[in-house]
């Protein structure tokens, strides 16, 4: 490590710059931003980011799952450190998930140019394909593949929720690279990233010093019972899927009641089929997401659905097959990195706070790997995936400063 601490700014300004000029790609009438992974809007955005990386002088690499990262040359040939997270968005997605981490990471990289910097280690700014898994479940996919923790062919194959197959969209939007998997492991991984939940905002936090990421499950649930006339069917004959799902998500809030917090449980899509207000439903497809920090506490909550689903099933006549979309296990960060966070804060004058991470990240992955950690900032109402998510400005500056302090010692600056 270089003996001379070295401090240099973010040039605010052009960050929020690149926040609103990627927030256009794919904005929704009304404020927001829809970039569904591998649609058009994501096209759009990933080639206005490998325009943005290639003016920043840096060598732009695709890998076969089309995670895409700019590499600024170190002095030396090596493992980078890595700043990194997504562009891509749920349906109804705000201006800053995922792309503060990724632009971020680009105005480090500026900044070091313009000090005229150089560095003993590589600078790698990386976007991870389908962080959201919001049309190709699981999220975290690219990173998980990058990582090794997904297998490549298997995501490929992977079905949308609109039908459409993970590979050949890949194929369609032109980002299929010709890197394989666990090709870079970093010397270190750095997410910046919004909080996207209210305790940085409620303690009057500036930064978020994240210690970790909690395990997250998603399930499909498909209920199969038998269409019938809504008006001469009598309750006692009916196999109703559509009461049964309903059923099933007051019994997945429960098993959040009863377990208390940090437990969540969301079924966040229930499908009915044939979905018409005169027919008793034949079949319901949902989904239910269950996250804890606790590993054991996860499986058992995973038990209580799979449980109930059965009861529910039998008492209402209809057969259920459950699907996993998604189990990731809690993940801690590494210590030292964590501190790093905490004084490169504390430096700024910033008020921090330790937390884990209540949402998914691209982090997770590398966690097992290498020196891991995340900063976060503050999400305005603690609102996100909604298109009314906001930070404010300086807050996202300030994440990118410390950002910025916490990698400068680990690139290895040069005199
Ligand atoms: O689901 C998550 O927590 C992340 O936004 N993919
Ligand atoms: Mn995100
Ligand atoms: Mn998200």
């Amino acid at each position: 490590m270089s003996e001379t601490v070295t401090r240099i700014e973010i040039d605010g300004a052009a960050l929020l710059d690149r926040l609103r000029r990627l927030g256009e790609i794919g904005a929704l009438e009304g404020g927001g931003v829809c970039r569904l992974a591998l649609t058009d809007a994501d096209k759009a955005g990933r080639d206005w980011l490998v325009g943005e990386m290639r003016a920043l002088g840096m060598a732009v690499s695709i890998d076969m799952i089309g995670n895409i990262w700019g590499v600024r040359a170190g002095a030396e040939e090596g493992p980078p450190v890595m700043l990194g997270s997504h562009i891509d968005s749920v349906a109804t997605g705000g201006l800053y998930d995922g792309a503060l981490g990724v632009l971020a990471g680009l105005e480090i990289a500026a900044a070091l140019e313009r000090a005229g910097l150089r560095t003993r280690w590589p600078l790698a700014v990386a976007a991870f394909t389908n962080e959201e898994g919001a049309r190709f479940a699981p999220d975290m996919m690219g990173s998980g593949v990058h990582q090794g923790a997904l297998s490549l062919d298997a995501m490929l194959s992977v079905v949308g929720v609109d039908g459409a197959v993970l590979g050949d969209e890949l194929r369609r939007i032109g980002y299929a690279g010709d890197i394989p998997p666990r090709s870079l492991t970093p010397r270190a991984y750095l997410e910046l990233h919004i909080e996207q939940g209210p305790v940085l905002e409620q303690a009057g936090a500036r930064i978020g010093v994240v210690t970790g990421v909690q395990g997250i499950s998603w399930t499909e649930v498909i209920f199969e019972g038998q269409s019938n006339h809504a008006g001469t069917t009598p309750i006692a004959l009916r196999r109703d899927a559509g009461l049964a799902a309903a059923r099933l998500a007051v019994e997945a809030r429960a098993i959040a009641d009863e377990a208390g917090p940090p437990q969540v449980a969301t079924v966040g899509a229930i499908a009915l089929s044939p979905g018409l207000v005169n027919v008793v439903a034949e079949r319901a497809t949902m989904t239910v997401d269950l996250r804890h920090t606790d590993d054991a506490a996860l499986e058992a909550a995973e038990a209580r659905l799979a449980e109930a689903a059965a009861v529910i099933a039998a008492a209402e006549g209809c057969r259920v097959k459950l699907r996993s979309l998604a189990r990731f296990a809690p993940v801690a960060f590494d210590p030292a990195l964590v501190d790093a966070v905490e004084a490169a804060a504390r430096a700024r004058g910033l008020f921090c706070r330790r937390m884990p991470s209540g949402a998914g990240h691209d982090a997770q992955m590398f966690a097992p790997n290498c020196p891991t950690a995340m900063v976060f900032v503050p999400s305005v109402g603690g609102l996100s995936h909604n298109v009314a998510e906001h930070t404010e400005p300086e807050d996202l500056i300030a994440g990118a400063q410390v950002a910025l302090d916490v990698v400068l010692p680990l690139l290895e600056p040069l005199p």
